[in-house]
């Protein structure tokens, strides 16, 4: 009876603002989505990461700020940042991003991030003449071809397999380093001008006669494809 006297008494306006209120229409203000995506999600030191909210939204209103925390301690804003990320060990970091939407309602979204150290520099060949050069022996040189010598040294960061590479003197006499040689790393080779029997850092040219001028020459190191690896020219004074 009571029921009936209230449905009877309540206008009809009544009823659609209740719809309209259950729709949203009248309710609180819809908060916005922090929605985001970043490019790339990994990789080495230094990233550069790409960040980008264009999917935030806001299903009553508009998105109008971007706050980004990166989660290294720096921030940012706006819809497209750009951050780069330095680390020397492996690292994983959060990224958060707060959207406001035009009522002052805020929401927040995270993604991770990981970074990689720094890649090693790749090894470095190197091979280079180095003193000494002995090209003026002790005494008469022809009388003494083993203290006429020159020395190689591997400066790089990789072992060298000299096998096939070749020295020669400005008269295009050549010595040829012998299959399967290699100089290690921070290693160095003596290769004297007359005959001997090689061992592991000292090599022989086999020559029959001096090999370097006393007064100028020009020593010429070629790899095995007949590449000029480093020169070395003297003037004696
Ligand atoms: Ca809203
Ligand atoms: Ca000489
Ligand atoms: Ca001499």
């Amino acid at each position: 009876m009571i029921r009936r006297v209230i449905a009877r008494r309540l206008p009809l306006w009544f009823g659609t603002l209740a719809v309209l209120f259950i729709s949203g229409c009248f309710g609180p203000d819809d908060l916005p989505f922090a929605l985001f995506t970043l490019d790339p999600e990994s990789g080495d030191s230094p990233l550069v990461v790409r960040f980008d909210a264009s999917a935030s939204f806001d299903p009553d209103g508009a998105i109008i700020r971007y706050d980004w925390t990166f989660g290294d301690g720096a921030t940012g804003t706006g819809r497209s940042p750009v951050h780069t990320y330095a680390v020397e060990t492996e690292t994983t970091f959060t990224v958060r991003l707060t959207v406001t939407d035009n009522n002052g309602n805020r929401a927040s979204g995270t993604r991770t991030v990981t970074v990689h150290p720094p890649p090693p520099p790749p090894d470095a060949a190197r091979v280079e003449f180095v003193w000494p050069f002995h090209y003026d022996a002790e005494g008469d040189d022809a009388a003494n071809l083993n203290d006429e010598y020159f020395t190689l040294e591997n400066t790089g960061t990789a072992a060298v397999d000299l096998g096939g590479w070749t020295v020669s003197n400005e008269r295009g006499e050549v010595f040829r380093f012998p299959d399967g040689y290699v100089l290690a790393v921070g290693a160095v080779v003596f290769v004297h001008s007359g005959a001997g029997v090689d061992t592991g850092d000292v090599l022989y040219w086999n020559a029959t006669a001096p090999i370097w001028n006393n007064d100028s020459d020009i020593a010429v190191l070629y790899d095995s494809t007949g590449l000029i690896v480093d020169l070395y020219a003297y003037v004696s004074c």
